[in-house]
């Protein structure tokens, strides 16, 4: 039998968390015959919810589950880790000015980071969900020199998804029937998702559905898709954002093959992307490793949109940079 995997999982005790704990441990994320070990963590508030979360765990007597500790020291949850979800953090409410958010933020991320350099495992993966996800995934990088800087990434799967999910139903085809779609740059509303080279049934999709509303309503519904998911369905997105940062480990772990996604990952200059930053590209994995697919044909429309949503990463890191956050 394999040696359990460790997954750290912040923010244990709230909605996402609970959303993708289950499923961790039923084994959608590392494979149906690997075991894996669950580590939580969760703020002195969330211990509880975090608590019940885990008898419910026992209550499914998965095979799979080696274990599961709870912690509120990160040092303790990111002892040993394999893989680090980093779900909790304070995202932006109303009226929040920028430096507030960044300095919330930064007080989360710099720790995590550090525990995570001084105490994970050797092959430690972090994906970071809590926003602003690719800023505080930079925080947490800036923060473990001792870690690869391509171990650092974000998840704009959910975007990703939301975008295939949209462009299937538009043409009218099975989300299997879709390929080479993209997501550029921030995970935020200044996002592009990309259908310039994207396929439907192999065939080019700007071909499929309507080149202007690919350029324009898509890209807002996309992009403003969270927000029609609290109208209508009265809370934020969250059994969707649980399964695309399953989503993201598993490709990362198990490889993607010839299938194309996006991934937040760090730049090396690709794209035009200045080096260092955590922007999203369209990616594929292989040997564990995130790929940036290059030599993708970039015109003018998309050149402007990707250069709109990197200025702003670029801003936010400014601004943590000022802070002192990194
Ligand atoms: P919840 O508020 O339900 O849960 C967050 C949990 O994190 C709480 O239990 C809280 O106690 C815990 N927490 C806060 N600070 C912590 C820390 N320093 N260490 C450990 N745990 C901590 O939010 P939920 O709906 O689960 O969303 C979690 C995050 O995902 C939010 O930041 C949200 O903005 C972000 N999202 C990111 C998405 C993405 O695509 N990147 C999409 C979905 C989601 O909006």
């Amino acid at each position: 039998t394999k040696t359990p995997i460790t997954v750290t999982l912040t923010g244990a005790g709230g909605q996402i968390g609970y959303a993708a704990l289950f499923r961790i441990a039923a084994g959608d994320m590392l494979g149906a015959d690997q075991p894996v070990s669950l580590r939580l963590l969760e703020i002195p508030q969330g211990m509880r919810a975090a608590e019940g979360a885990a008898l419910e765990l026992t209550d499914c007597a998965f095979p799979l589950l080696a274990g599961v500790e709870i912690s509120d020291a990160p040092e303790v949850a990111f002892d040993g880790a394999n893989v680090a979800m980093l779900i909790g953090s304070r995202p932006r409410t109303a009226g929040m000015e920028r430096g507030d958010l960044l300095e919330a933020n930064g007080a989360i991320f710099g720790p995590q980071g550090r525990a995570i350099g001084a105490r994970a495992a050797d092959d430690v993966r972090v994906i970071v969900v809590g926003n602003p996800a690719n800023t505080n995934a930079l925080i947490a990088q800036q923060h473990a020199p001792e870690v690869p800087a391509e171990r650092f990434t974000a998840l704009t799967r959910l975007d990703h998804n939301r975008a295939v999910g949209l462009l299937a139903a538009e043409a009218g085809a099975g989300v299997a029937q879709i390929d080479g779609v993209t997501i550029w740059g921030n995970h935020s509303a200044t996002q592009y998702p990309d259908l310039s080279h994207a396929t439907v049934g192999g065939a080019p999709a700007l071909e499929a559905v309507d080149p202007q509303w690919a350029r324009g309503a898509y890209i807002e519904r996309v992009a403003k898709r969270g927000a029609e998911i609290i109208e209508v369905r009265g809370g934020s997105s969250v059994a969707s954002a649980a399964n695309a940062a399953i989503e993201h480990v598993r490709d990362w772990m198990l490889g993607t093959g010839e299938r194309r996604t996006s991934a937040a990952v760090v730049s090396h200059g690709e794209y035009g992307v200045p080096e260092g930053l955590i922007s999203s590209f369209p990616v594929r994995s292989e040997g564990g490793a995130w790929r940036v697919v290059e030599g993708l044909a970039v015109d003018e429309f998309s050149r402007q949109r990707i250069d709109a949503s990197v200025a702003e990463l670029v801003s936010e890191r400014d601004a943590v940079r000022q802070l002192g956050l990194i």
